[in-house]
């Protein structure tokens, strides 16, 4: 397990609440959601939030946007025919969206970006009294020998020195805090993917590296004193360790999840062949409907979670 949840099981109190593992916390009189805008005194979190059973975190404001608007026409709910608010609007620093049962978040780019909403969209669901939530982050990346457009569920996080772990200086000492996600939420997103859709679904490990480019082993960054031999060594070992694509933000967000005890999974459309090159080629128009394709897939699982009740 780790250190930050040294137990064998999920933290959840008998109802399927979630225990926050932070003793600190029941001394506070009130609790500021800072990067949300939000507090555990001006606003009744469990009246607002406590029907939530899906949380979905992605990079920009726009998407998270489209998402709620995408959700909310899929489930049919009353959402639909409104203009979706922010709910963050106080902070100005993220976009959070709520459609029905589904909450959609905006994180930003990186990890110190993603672990810092997403700690404080973990206090929230605890506050809010939801009840064994689950956590995807749809996102984009780069692709290893599969097809632009490709969509990929992560089976594990791996940091930019290759370990399945996000590492995180605490108090002057780094912690290792394994990226492992939850195999069968992977595995169920997966088994959703449809025979005649236009694009293929893959499960592999997805690198979070802290950088674009030296991190990613870019070509094409503003500094580069490695070849081009040097950068498809790399490619083709993270290939063979079963890494399908290349992100900002996996290791880390599978271990915070993790380490809160809540399931989690990441789905992934690439927008490029990173074997082949570093350059974003397609044109907007492209980019915009394949990051449509992380919607699609883990709207159906949603869909069909609501279905089965
Ligand atoms: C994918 O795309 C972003 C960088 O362009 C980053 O947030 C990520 O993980
Ligand atoms: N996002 C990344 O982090 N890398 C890519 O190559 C594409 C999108």
């Amino acid at each position: 397990w780790n250190e930050l949840n040294p137990g064998k099981e999920y933290p959840r109190n008998n109802d399927g609440t979630i225990k926050l593992l932070n003793k600190h916390l029941q001394e506070l009189k009130v609790d500021i959601l800072y990067h949300l805008g939000l507090d555990t005194q001006n606003y009744d979190l469990p009246a607002i939030f406590g029907d939530v059973k899906f949380v979905c975190m992605g990079g920009t404001k726009y998407r998270m946007r489209d998402f709620a608007q995408y959700i909310a026409e899929l489930l049919d709910l009353p959402e639909k025919n409104k203009k979706l608010v922010n709910l963050t609007k106080h902070s100005q620093r993220y976009a959070m969206y709520k459609a029905g049962p589904v909450l959609s978040v905006s994180h930003g780019i990186g990890v110190p970006s993603m672990t810092t909403v997403l700690q404080e969209v973990i206090k929230l669901l605890a506050y809010a009294k939801v009840k064994d939530p689950i956590i995807f982050r749809i996102g984009t990346s780069g692709g290893l020998d599969i097809p632009p457009g490709s969509v990929v569920v992560t089976s594990f996080g791996l940091n930019g020195n290759l370990g399945k772990t996000f590492d995180i200086p605490v108090l002057g000492k780094t912690r290792q805090l394994p990226s492992i996600l939850d195999s069968r939420v992977c595995q169920e997103v997966h088994s959703l993917s449809v025979d005649n859709d236009d694009f293929g679904t893959y499960i592999g490990g997805t690198m979070g590296a802290d950088d674009f480019y030296i991190g990613q082993g870019r070509l094409d960054g503003p500094f580069c004193d490695y070849t081009q031999t040097d950068k498809m060594t790399f490619l083709n070992t993270l290939k063979g360790l079963g890494v399908r694509n290349i992100e900002m933000e996996a290791n880390a967000f599978a271990a915070y999840t993790r380490a809160a005890g809540i399931r989690a999974g990441i789905i992934c459309v690439t927008f490029l062949n990173r074997l082949l090159g570093d350059q974003v080629t397609p044109n907007k128009a492209t980019l915009k409907e394949w990051q449509k394709r992380p919607m699609i897939v883990v709207g159906r699982y949603i869909e069909k979670y609501f279905e089965d009740r």
